[in-house]
């Protein structure tokens, strides 16, 4: 499939996908975002790709929506906002909560507004220390979205939630760090080598197990204790009938490290 906004490489069971508008810090025009839409559902068809790398072009990781495509403020029909986000960001949100393969995002540089909210929705996110998160929204009249007000507070608590999203102040990669919003943080120069060799290992794990792991996570985020344990129990046994579980278990009794297969 040819892209025009994003680049797409697959190799060592990873799929690099790139978000390449650098002039705009890779904010979101509406093509760009069904490109990442279908790329990551050819990943979640391609039983060869077992993890996701999502990064950035350039200097920033993603500004969130490109503002020059709303129209507010220039004259014209009033814009739906409502459908523009259940149509453009939703869906990608989703996307990458219901992959049942990890997300590796390595933010390269500012996530702002829904570049932000991005990134949070990822199972793992590895910034550079250059890097930095601004839950941009408020600085223009809008409200977080693209799952922020979901993933932010559970991460970081309300407190801290509410102060980023209402005083929109930029979160270094350390604070991030220190806050729990994030994995890792690397130097800039060896960000994507980290993140590559990172993803790759990901990939080179019991794939199912982990795709089942973040089906339990997604539910535990609004979930109660007799609920959440019946489903372990149900997802346990479908875990256990993968060739993973097997292979893991001869490994552990040969005293070797597991060839996993992915199935
Ligand atoms: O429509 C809906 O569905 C609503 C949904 C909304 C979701 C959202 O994401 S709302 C939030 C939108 N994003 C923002 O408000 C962030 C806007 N950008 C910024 O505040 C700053 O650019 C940054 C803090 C992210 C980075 O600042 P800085 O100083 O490093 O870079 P810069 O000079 O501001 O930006 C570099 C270029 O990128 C610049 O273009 P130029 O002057 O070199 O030609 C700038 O205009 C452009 N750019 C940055 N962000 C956006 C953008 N162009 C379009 N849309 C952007 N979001």
């Amino acid at each position: 499939m040819t892209h025009q906004f994003i680049t797409c490489e697959t190799s060592e069971g990873v799929t690099t996908l790139t978000l390449n508008r650098p002039e705009v810090l890779n904010s979101f025009n509406t093509p760009m975002s069904a490109e990442v839409l279908a790329a990551l559902a050819a990943a979640d068809m391609d039983p060869r790709v077992r993890a996701v790398l999502l990064t950035g072009a350039g200097r920033g990781f993603c500004a969130g929506q490109d503002l020059a495509e709303v129209t507010a403020g220039k004259g014209g029909p009033a814009p739906d906002f409502a459908a523009h986000v259940r149509t453009v960001f939703n869906p990608m949100v989703r996307g990458i909560r219901q992959l049942e393969k990890p997300v590796v995002c390595a933010v390269n540089g500012v996530a702002a507004g829904a570049g932000a909210s991005l990134a949070l929705a990822c199972d793992f996110v590895i910034a550079a220390s250059s890097a930095s998160f601004i839950q941009a929204f408020s600085k223009i009249g809008l409200v977080p979205d693209s799952g922020a007000t979901y993933f932010l507070p559970r991460l970081v608590g309300l407190a801290r939630a509410t102060s980023m999203m209402m005083l929109a102040e930029k979160v270094t990669a350390a604070q991030a760090l220190e806050y729990g919003m994030i994995y890792r943080v690397a130097e800039p120069e060896t960000l994507m080598d980290e993140a590559r060799r990172f993803a790759a290992s990901l990939a080179a794990q019991a794939t199912v197990g982990l795709g089942l792991t973040k089906r339990l996570l997604n539910a535990s985020l609004s979930s109660d204790l007799d609920s959440q344990l019946e489903l372990e129990a149900r997802l346990q046994a479908e875990a256990a009938r993968t060739t993973d579980h097997v292979e893991g278990i001869a490994a552990f009794q040969q005293k070797r490290a597991p060839r996993f297969e992915g199935r």
